[in-house]
């Protein structure tokens, strides 16, 4: 066995996993909240690990990156002032970036040392937290949103999954928090986790995002690197339904330079089949 042979596994719920070919591993380090690992892999570029989970990889990142901020930002007439709770790898914010109605984005993200390590060795993804619209915060989003009000026009909630630092960001407290802290036509936008490997977190959280918000839809769409190569975002608002706007010139705009996110995509992505229907809590 050499080097080349080294793997790396995230091995999910229901025993099958996504496996690696890793040839380095170029950042490891404990903080206060996590593990932080950076691996250089065989197929799927750099890819960043907490706590032993897949957050993004450089090859597959725009699947999550793109669906997590254009269909909220499309269904919004004018996305001033945005929040990213979470997302300390940067890509989230530079999807947000790409829309010209952006006067502010703030980053609120209570590891620092995700920050700085994907600054140093993610830089295609995390190369835009330098730009001048961003406001960086580096402290406990659930603190940070509690005294936010009437201030977001959109808060992306991207999260790790519902256990150590990610876990109080699935409470109804929380969500009922975002709720005050968006503007009037506001939109909050959630990952909510694989429906078919975290049945049981989507089972958790989408009764806690009912409390907080009077609509509540999910849209999916594949991930080839996290549990199940299948994912889903919850899409919540006071008056905002899916697909009842869509702000067709900034998609125009927006597919011309993006990998997945387009026209057809933003629409399709609120197809859901009977099972996630049931488990978030939708008529079938
Ligand atoms: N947030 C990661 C979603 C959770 C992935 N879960 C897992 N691999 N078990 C995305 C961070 C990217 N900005």
């Amino acid at each position: 066995m050499g080097v080349m042979d080294l793997k790396y596994t995230e091995l999910n719920e229901l025993g099958f996993g996504v496996t690696m070919e890793t040839q380095n591993v170029l950042y490891s380090a404990k903080t206060e909240y996590q593990t932080i690992d950076i691996l250089e892999t065989q197929g799927l570029g750099k890819v960043l690990l907490l706590d032993g989970l897949v957050m993004t990889t450089e090859r597959d990142e725009f699947f999550y990156h793109e669906m997590i901020s254009h269909i909220p930002m499309n269904s919004h007439p004018n996305p001033e002032r945005v929040l990213v709770i979470g997302g300390g790898d940067g890509g989230t914010v530079r999807e947000v970036l790409k829309h010209d109605t952006v006067k502010e984005v703030v980053l609120c993200e209570i590891d620092g040392m995700v920050i700085d390590a994907c600054k140093k060795y993610l830089p295609s993804i995390a190369g835009m937290l330098d730009d001048e619209r961003v406001d960086i915060q580096v402290r406990d989003g659930i603190e940070y949103i509690s005294q936010q009000e009437d201030a977001f026009d959109i808060i992306l909630i991207d999260s790790t999954d519902p256990m150590g630092p990610g876990e109080g960001l699935f409470t109804e407290e929380f969500y009922s928090n975002v709720n005050k802290a968006l503007k009037e036509g506001g939109i909050m936008c959630a990952q909510s986790e694989s429906p078919f490997v975290q049945q049981r977190q989507m089972k958790m959280a989408y009764p806690l995002l009912r409390k907080a918000f009077p609509k509540v839809n999910t849209f999916l769409g594949p991930i080839p690197t996290y549990p199940g190569g299948y994912w889903s975002w919850a899409f919540c608002s006071n008056t905002v339904e899916p697909l009842s706007f869509i702000a067709e010139d900034r998609v125009q705009k927006i597919a011309k330079q993006a990998k997945l996110y387009n026209l057809d995509i933003h629409k399709a992505a609120f197809a859901l089949p009977n099972f996630v229907k049931k488990l978030v809590g939708q008529d079938v």
